[in-house]
């Protein structure tokens, strides 16, 4: 109100007195945002009480009613030091050398991003991630890295989740001061599926690194260098590890595979090393790399690269991951990646429990207990239950070898499989895995990870659809009219492959259409945040620069987010089983919004019958009192 009668003011509004206090003060007019957030909560509630979910759920699976027990912490205030400490005092040389240096096996723990990515569709939530932070931070604080942020994570939270993953980023790192924080960047295309422009990377790390990010892992689907090389650049100006990753495929054990031999690794690894990564990774996306291979490869890059620590992450699609991951130790790898036992396996990372316990009174052996890991996951398959509705386990039940012949990323081979039984065909995953296959060697056998795997995906898919056979794609590629991201690979939007693009299949495709030259960064024009964000903000005052930021990458899903944000408010706050499928009638629970401040909701009753505009009227107890909300009944 003062505020307001200072503006009423005529000696102000006609400009008599000196306004340069209020200029250079634009907070004045953030007001306190509104304080109706327990009633937006309530509409939340009430709408899906009334039409259902406000989050597609994959299977018609309720979320499980339980409330996962919190292992406890130590009563200690401050959890212990760890290389995160060692990272801010000497930064990320000084944080390299005293990883190489160590002689026991390093451990990258992958449960907040990939495990969850690749076995529950990202659907992790925030709350759930921060509730077992503290034990993560007191109990494991001999990590190397704890991998909670980027791939997918980004624009599920904010386009399936209503929450922001900044918000996430930071409340993470409240909780876990001592571990270094790790990413997925995609290189040029960041955390999204496409090439953006350059100054969109670089402010997007900048910002990631403001927010508590330490160890950027870049890659570039297709293993371009110049992609790689942006993202490395942006990584490392924003004061962040740069690690930079080599997307294996192939089999370096078998000869007969030649494309993607032992001397392709090798001379990447130079050019890596040479860009100036602080540490080197195998991004094993699919988990093709088989023991031998491993051993080969890694003692080759070992002897290579004697002081640039090497980090290997992989999937245990085949099952053999465990033991990939010990001959990876046993080569000399710095840190291999893993998640906590019931978050692993199958399309996940291998058992973080099982590696531990392999190399118990071995000379690399990790120092983790093998007590704290069991409490650990005996937390992570509590809450696993309460993402029932995504749950892979539906479809996926074991682990399968014939990943070595269709070469799917872990992520994608748990959703292709989802989406052929979803459909109710039985062979269909068998069907879509072997033209994947095909897929690969007309598109010239291409390196497939996020997103030229989604290229191959779709191709097999259409395949798949038209019943077109390898021959026929080829034969016919003149008149098919093919899925758009492949004809956007074939122009290069994303990139080169390593060898050139598949002739004559590519002009064949695209005769007369445009192609990128060279990295397709270097031909965007910049974007303009200025303008991005005042034309944001007539429609979102509340907005900051980091939503900003979500909208430079993903502009429709950014904009749904913020205005589901001021219909529903603070929906990441709910329980998880609230928050997906609701609370039922009579059931009561209590919402903290803020420290301090928890909110006692009971639902009461719905209305039978709708009002004459076509709402239903649903019934509250809010902190004692009656409430009621009318929500319109769109089902
Ligand atoms: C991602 O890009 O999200 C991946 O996990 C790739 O492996
Ligand atoms: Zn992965």
């Amino acid at each position: 109100p003062f505020l307001l009668n200072v503006l009423d003011n005529q000696k102000f509004t006609t400009g008599v007195v000196d306004t340069y206090f209020i200029d250079e003060h634009p907070q004045l007019f953030t007001l306190q945002p509104s304080q109706n957030r327990a009633q937006k909560l309530l509409n939340y509630l009430g709408t899906v009480l009334v039409n259902g979910p406000q989050t597609p759920l994959a299977t018609d699976l309720s979320p499980a009613e339980i409330e996962p027990h919190v292992p406890e912490i130590p009563l200690a205030p401050q959890p212990p030091k760890g290389l995160r400490q060692i990272l801010l005092k000497e930064g990320p040389s000084g944080f390299a050398k005293a990883v190489r240096a160590n002689k026991h096996l390093l451990l990258m723990d992958t449960t907040f991003r990939d495990a969850h990515q690749s076995l529950l569709a990202t659907r992790v939530r925030t709350r759930d991630l921060l509730k077992i932070s503290p034990f993560v931070a007191h109990k494991f604080s001999n990590l190397y890295s704890l991998e909670n942020w980027g791939g997918a994570t980004f624009d599920v939270a904010l386009r399936f989740l209503h929450e922001c993953p900044w918000e996430r980023l930071e409340d993470m790192r409240k909780l876990i001061p001592n571990i270094p924080f790790q990413m997925l960047l995609r290189g040029a295309n960041a955390v999204g599926y496409t090439n953006y422009p350059d100054n969109v990377v670089f402010k997007f790390c900048e910002q990631a690194v403001k927010s508590g990010m330490d160890i950027f892992r870049v890659f570039d689907s297709l293993n371009y260098l110049p992609n790689l090389i942006l993202g490395m650049e942006a990584a490392g100006k924003a004061g962040g590890v740069v690690e930079a990753a080599i997307s294996y495929t192939g089999d370096v054990s078998d000869p007969k595979k030649k494309k993607y031999d032992l001397k392709y690794y090798i001379e990447l690894a130079d050019e890596l090393v040479k860009a100036g990564t602080h540490i080197l990774c195998i991004k094993d996306m699919a988990g093709l790399l088989k023991p031998r291979a491993a051993k080969m490869l890694i003692s080759a890059l070992r002897d290579r690269h004697p002081d640039i620590p090497i980090h290997i992450h992989t999937h245990d699609t085949s099952g053999a991951g465990v033991a990939a991951m010990l001959a990876c130790a046993e080569a000399g790898a710095d840190v291999v990646d893993v998640a906590v036992d019931s978050m692993s396996g199958m399309t996940s990372q291998p058992s973080m429990g099982a590696v531990v316990a392999s190399l118990q009174g071995s000379p690399t052996e990790t120092g983790f207990d093998l007590k704290d890991i069991s409490a650990y996951s005996a937390y992570w398959e509590q809450t696993r239950t309460l993402y029932a509705p995504f749950e892979c386990a539906v479809t996926m039940k074991s682990g399968n070898a014939d990943v070595y012949m269709n070469e799917i990323p872990g992520g994608q081979y748990t959703n292709l499989q989802f989406q052929a039984y979803s459909l109710g065909l039985g062979d269909l995953f068998e069907d879509i895995k072997k033209a994947y296959r095909e897929a690969n060697l007309i598109l010239g056998d291409v390196i497939k990870v996020t997103p030229s795997s989604k290229v191959v995906g779709d191709l097999a898919q259409f395949m798949v659809q038209n019943k077109l056979s390898s021959e026929d794609v080829v034969k016919k590629a003149e008149e098919l009219s093919f899925p758009k991201s492949v004809v956007e690979f074939l122009q290069g939007a994303i990139g080169e492959p390593y060898l050139g693009f598949p002739e004559p299949f590519r002009s064949r495709v695209l005769k007369d259409m445009p192609r990128v030259e060279g990295r397709p960064g270097a031909s965007l024009k910049p974007l303009d945040f200025n303008k991005l964000k005042s034309d944001l903000k007539e429609k979102f005052p509340n907005l900051n620069d980091k939503d900003v930021l979500s909208a430079a990458l993903y502009p429709a899903v950014t904009e749904e987010f913020l205005s589901f944000r001021e219909e529903f408010g603070p929906v990441d706050k709910l329980d998880t089983r609230f928050f997906l499928s609701g609370p039922k009638i009579g059931e009561e629970f209590e919402v903290t919004i803020e420290k301090g401040k928890t909110l006692g909701i009971k639902t009461l009753a719905m209305a039978e019958d709708l009002t004459p505009s076509g709402e239903k009227e649903v019934f509250f107890e809010l902190n004692g009192q009656l409430r009621s909300v009318f929500i319109k009944d769109t089902e």
